[in-house]
This record gives C-alpha cells, structure tokens and sequence, in this order.
C-alpha cells in the first residue's frame, strides 16, 4: 500500500513537471530559425525599399540637374553654354567665334542672321 502512495505522488510530481516543461519552458524558447528567417525576409524587405528609394532620389537629382542645365544654358546657343538668364553679351565678351545661333538670340550675335553667330571679330 505505501509503494502505491509512493507512486501516486511520484506520478503527480512527475505530471507536474511535465506540466511546467509544456505550459511555462516550451512557450518562452525561442525558435531560432523561424525567427531568424522572418528576421532575414524584413531585412532584404528594408533592402529592396531603401535601394528603390535611392533609385528615386537619384532619378529627381538628375531630373532637377537636368531642368536647372536646362534653364541656365540659353537654348538659343546650343553649342556653348551661356546664362540664359545673364546679362546683355556682344560678341568681344565672349571668346566664341562661327557657333550656332538659333531664335531669339537675345544678344545680337547673328546680327545678319545666317545661323552663324559672332563671325569674324564683330
Ligand atoms: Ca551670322
């Protein structure tokens, strides 16, 4: 009879730890790879976002380098690179001779207007 009291109370004990084990261990462990592969798939995520926003921004910096090239070279002067908004140039301000010279020529370079600006020395 006390080897069977013995063995009901080491068979509560027993259910008991393995209680514990399963409700209070198991759950707070960690599991490593699940973790560590979620961990990898957010960070190539972070990756990929971080990589395709410096795309963009590089996109707008060249747009925006473009638009201001665009605005500050006169386009009536293709082949030089004067300040469209600058002030008013004759041809002895400029060390360019025989250039291209397209409508409005705000300067007065292709005063005999053939296209060709600032032939000769005038
Ligand atoms: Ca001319």
């Amino acid at each position: 009879m006390g080897g069977w009291i013995k063995f009901g109370w080491g068979l509560v004990v027993a259910t008991c730890l393995i209680f514990f084990i399963i409700v209070l261990i198991i759950p707070s462990v960690p599991e490593p790879s699940l973790i560590t592969g979620q961990m990898v798939l957010d960070l190539q995520k972070e990756q990929l976002e971080e990589q395709q926003r410096l795309a963009k921004w590089q996109d707008d910096l060249e747009y925006w380098q473009d638009l201001q090239a665009a605005q500050i070279c006169d386009p009536s002067y293709p082949d030089l690179c004067l300040d469209s908004l600058g002030p008013d140039l004759d041809c002895v301000d400029i060390p360019y001779r025989g250039f291209r010279v397209f409508p409005p020529d705000r300067h007065g370079f292709d005063r005999d207007q053939d296209g060709i600006g600032c032939e000769g020395t005038s």
